[in-house]
């Protein structure tokens, strides 16, 4: 069984200012999926910008992207529910009504470099369990070693099914550094029969992308989480990121998931 590689093409944060390759509009974004299918990845976490660039979780602005998308290839679709620190909960978790094969799931409140990170237990509860109902897999952002037993706590509580999917998030200021002990910490205290891969943000993005591969992790690449090629190098748009990860798994002699494998490896409902 391969890596799953997922593409996150456009996170909340980062401008064209910032990139000018980053896609922000629907049909930009559907084609950096596309092209990053191409490489290999057959995940697409997807955010939606408005015409000002400003992170929202406009339904049919997230409806028409994942049509365009579906029309070019096959990938599997996960919304992000964190959409963007400016944009309500309560407005992020309908996004979950669109019923994607997969949505983030984000279990705490935290500081997010200078701003807040909203997702208050009660709210995080009914999302969670919203998800369960429209059959929408959870990816489990943890950010911290709380955010674990967090996530483990509303698993106790019924409301999240096996396998559990982690994206041990390392870099965010207000959660842990992005760092190799910080990582092996985190995966050690991953419960058993998980699927789990490294989100490294920043400069240290590429190491500990590699570090996760190495201790069997899956893998996510794209200008979400790095706007960088190298120090001092942007990245001239998703697909050179996405192929460097995959090459970089093929190095360490891995192979890559497609769509079909991905879909048993992650256990996905069926559409
Ligand atoms: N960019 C991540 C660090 C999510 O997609 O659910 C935070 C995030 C969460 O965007
Ligand atoms: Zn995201």
């Amino acid at each position: 069984m391969g890596v799953v590689i997922t593409v996150a093409p456009t996170g909340p944060i980062a401008t064209k200012a910032d990139n000018e390759y980053l896609p922000t509009t629907p049909e930009e974004i559907a084609q950096a999926v596309y092209e990053s299918y191409l490489q290999g990845a057959s995940v697409a976490h997807l955010h939606f910008r408005d015409a000002e660039q400003r992170p929202t979780a406009d339904l049919q602005t997230a409806q028409r992207t994942m049509d365009l998308i579906a029309e070019k290839c096959p990938i599997h679709i996960q919304l992000s529910t964190g959409v963007g620190l400016s944009v309500d909960f309560e407005d992020r978790e309908k996004l979950v009504e669109l019923r994607p094969r997969m949505a983030t799931l984000n279990p705490c409140t935290m500081s997010f470099g200078m701003g807040e990170f909203r997702n208050p237990p009660l709210g995080v509860r009914r999302l969670a369990a919203r998800m369960r109902e429209l059959d929408v897999k959870p990816e489990l952002e943890v950010y911290d070693t709380g955010h674990l037993d967090a996530v483990m706590r509303l698993y106790g509580e019924g409301l999240l099914a096996e396998p559990l999917q982690f994206s041990i998030v390392l870099g965010v200021a207000g959660g842990a550094a992005a760092t190799a002990d910080n990582l092996t910490t985190m995966v050690k205290r991953l419960p058993d029969n998980c699927v789990w891969q490294i989100i490294a943000i920043g400069r240290n993005n590429l190491p500990l992308t590699a570090m996760g591969l190495a201790l069997g992790g899956n893998a996510r690449a794209g200008l979400e989480d790095t706007l960088h090629l190298r120090k001092g190098e942007l990245a001239p748009g998703n697909t050179p990121l996405v192929r460097r990860t995959v090459e970089l798994a093929k190095a360490l002699d891995l192979s890559i998931a497609s769509v079909d494998e991905t879909e048993q490896l992650l256990n996905l409902p069926i559409r």
